[in-house]
């Protein structure tokens, strides 16, 4: 093997090059993790400033002048500075964090270890991947300190709105900072996205055969060539959209009026960036959670002390929803006039991708069946995660259809339905995967206790905000909407139950400061973590944790089962590694380890 003659990397020595520019996909892992976690906090915290004046709002509170001065007035939150806060918020969420832990931090933990590789494929790609992605972050953050504030056009940056400068405060330098911010974290996950690629396909150990890949792996590389072929779609419409702001063009934006002045733009269409947007879009929500779905089965399988069910069913699934998922984005779009006839294609890619969706919920409980359960943190969050990928997913299903979306579009059932599926989901999953690989990337282990008091806070205050949203949907409470004083068809009751939601948030708020806490504290003062604590068969496992450099010594392993091999009857533990040798004398015929994968995944 060509890369293990050469892969006895001289380990770098200086702090520099060990732990701020370095290569090793580990620490650039663990960059990846801490950066996007402290992304995710702040665009939890914007989350609570939104929560604040929806609970209560016009309620002075005058703290918050202080800390955030242009946002709030006399303590009250600016009207304009709301639709920054949704549209940082969202965009913080969905790219900067989850986007970001799951490729940029799981993938490059994962990959390589799994695969039973050194380091991914091209470590230098790798090291820039991570440095223009804190570019990114700072160049989004800077939006927050100019002229006018951040942009607030939304996450989906929709124009004209955030095609005319003067439109609203924040179409200004804020528009052209979440553009450039975007355009950069795009060539960022496209650096990335080519490294976990070509790890995943040609960095595999002797004896990895694709269909001994664990499923983490596998939701990994579908979701990185997602990201490639759909990624650059934004990039051209935020690079088209600049110019439209500031060279005159007219892609995107019509002929408009803007206090009383014809401004020099036409023959534009809005509905050109919408189609760019969504063919990023929609395969994005996958990019979130097929990740999540990878670890989840990982955990579930490793906690449940059994085979995943239905391996290779799972993989399908992986790639049939990878594909649906670039064929559904008109449903985002039901109401911009397009023909009926589009409109039912588009409904029904998106309710295909119920079948597969419904496949692996299955499959996941099939796996917890009369499983030997253990609740370890990451395993609470796993299973939480099946649970709000059915709520949320049911209410897909209402959404995919245009007869229901068209009234419950813009409504807070949207909300409701997208934060549970892919903003809890992926969360979830991020959990389950933070909490399970805590010990091999850092060394120690994390606290459970406050692990299961995080989880369970977690859950009960995630469906205490998101579930009612939906009854607010029924009552045609907008989304977006700074304040609901003075519609008449919104009925007093719904402000006791923003009142609520806000509560709940606020809760979901404190016990991710537990977490917070249990990380930070673990770090430094965790005990210290054996190389495989969870008893799991993977090959990350085989490794000293954390893995030194080159993560294997001077032998690369060699796999010889597939990642499942729990509860094998006759073995002398309830575990075998996927670097164990099969002994054919050993194993009773109807027993399928030994077989080729393909033919051991319990269906
Ligand atoms: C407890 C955690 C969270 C709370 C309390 C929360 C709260 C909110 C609120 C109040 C809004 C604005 C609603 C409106 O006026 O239309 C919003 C919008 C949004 N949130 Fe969250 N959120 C949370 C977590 C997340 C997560 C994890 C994601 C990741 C996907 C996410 C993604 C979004 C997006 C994409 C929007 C839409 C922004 C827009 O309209 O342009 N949120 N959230
Ligand atoms: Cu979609």
């Amino acid at each position: 093997m060509a890369h293990e003659a050469s892969a006895h990397v001289h380990e770098p020595k200086s702090f520099w090059t060990r732990y701020i520019f370095s290569q090793d996909h580990k620490v650039i892992a663990a960059q990846y993790i801490l950066t996007s976690l402290l992304m995710g906090f702040l665009a939890l915290v914007l989350s609570w400033l939104m929560r604040l004046q929806l609970g209560w709002p016009e309620e002075p509170i005058p703290i918050l002048s202080k800390l955030f001065p242009g946002l709030y007035q006399d303590g009250i939150l600016k009207p304009e500075a709301y639709l920054a806060l949704i549209t940082m918020h969202g965009t913080l969420m969905v790219f900067f964090f989850i986007t970001a832990i799951l490729l940029g931090g799981f993938g490059n933990l994962l990959i390589p270890l799994q695969v039973g590789a050194r380091d991914m494929a091209f470590p230098f790609v790798n090291m820039l991947s991570y440095w223009v992605f804190l570019l990114s972050c700072v160049v989004i953050l800077a939006s927050f300190f100019v002229t006018g504030g951040a942009a607030a056009a939304g996450w989906t940056a929709y124009p004209p709105l955030s095609g005319v400068q003067k439109a609203v405060p924040g179409s200004g330098l804020g528009q052209d900072l979440w553009l450039v911010a975007m355009a950069i974290f795009i060539v960022s996950s496209v650096m990335g996205g080519l490294n976990y690629v070509t790890t995943a396909l040609n960095m595999r150990t002797r004896g990895m055969s694709m269909g001994r890949l664990p499923l983490t792996v596998w939701a990994l590389l579908i979701t990185a060539i997602l990201g490639l072929l759909a990624f650059p779609a934004l990039f051209a419409g935020a690079v088209l959209l600049l110019l439209d702001r500031h060279l005159g063009t007219s892609f995107f934006v019509p002929y408009v009026v803007v206090g009383g002045q014809h401004i020099p733009h036409e023959g534009g269409n809005p509905l050109l960036w919408q189609h760019l947007f969504w063919f990023l879009g929609h395969p994005e929500v996958y990019i979130a959670i097929l990740p999540a779905m990878g670890i989840v089965s990982e955990v579930i399988s490793t906690n449940a002390r059994k085979p995943i069910f239905g391996y290779r069913v799972m993989v399908l699934s992986i790639c049939a929803i990878a594909f649906l998922s670039f064929i559904v984005w008109g449903h985002h779009m039901f109401i911009s006039g397009m023909n009926p006839y589009l409109g039912t294609a588009f409904m029904v890619t998106t309710l295909l991708i119920a079948v597969p969706s419904a496949i692996k919920t299955f499959n996941w409980i099939a796996t917890l069946w009369r499983g030997n359960l253990r609740f370890t943190p990451a395993m609470l969050f796993a299973i939480g995660f099946v649970s709000v990928f059915v709520t949320g997913g049911l209410t897909g299903i209402f959404l995919g259809n245009p007869p229901v979306d068209i009234q419950l579009t813009d409504t807070y059932f949207v909300v409701a339905h997208f934060h549970i599926v892919m903003g809890m989901g992926s969360v979830f999953g991020i959990f389950a995967g933070l909490y399970h690989w805590f010990p091999k990337l850092f060394g120690r282990m994390m606290n459970e206790r406050l692990g299961r008091w995080h989880f369970w806070l977690t859950f009960v205050g995630v469906y205490g905000i998101f579930f009612p949203m939906h009854y607010l949907g029924f009552l045609n409470v907008p989304r977006r909407y700074y304040g609901f004083s003075g519609y008449e068809f919104i009925p007093p009751d719904a402000q006791t139950i923003q009142a609520i939601i806000s509560v709940a948030a606020l809760l979901v708020g404190a016990a991710q400061l537990i977490f917070l806490y249990n990380f930070l504290h673990s770090w430094i003062r965790g005990p210290k973590a054996p190389a495989n604590p969870w008893q799991a068969t993977t090959l990350e496992w085989q490794a000293p944790s954390p893995p030194p450099h080159g993560n294997w010594g001077p032998e690369l392993p060699v796999v010889h089962r597939w990642a499942y091999d729990y509860a094998v009857p006759g073995a002398a533990e309830d575990y075998v590694p996927q670097t164990t040798p099969v002994e054919p004398a050993q194993i009773p015929q109807e027993n399928g380890a030994g077989k080729p994968a393909s033919e051991q995944n319990g269906v």
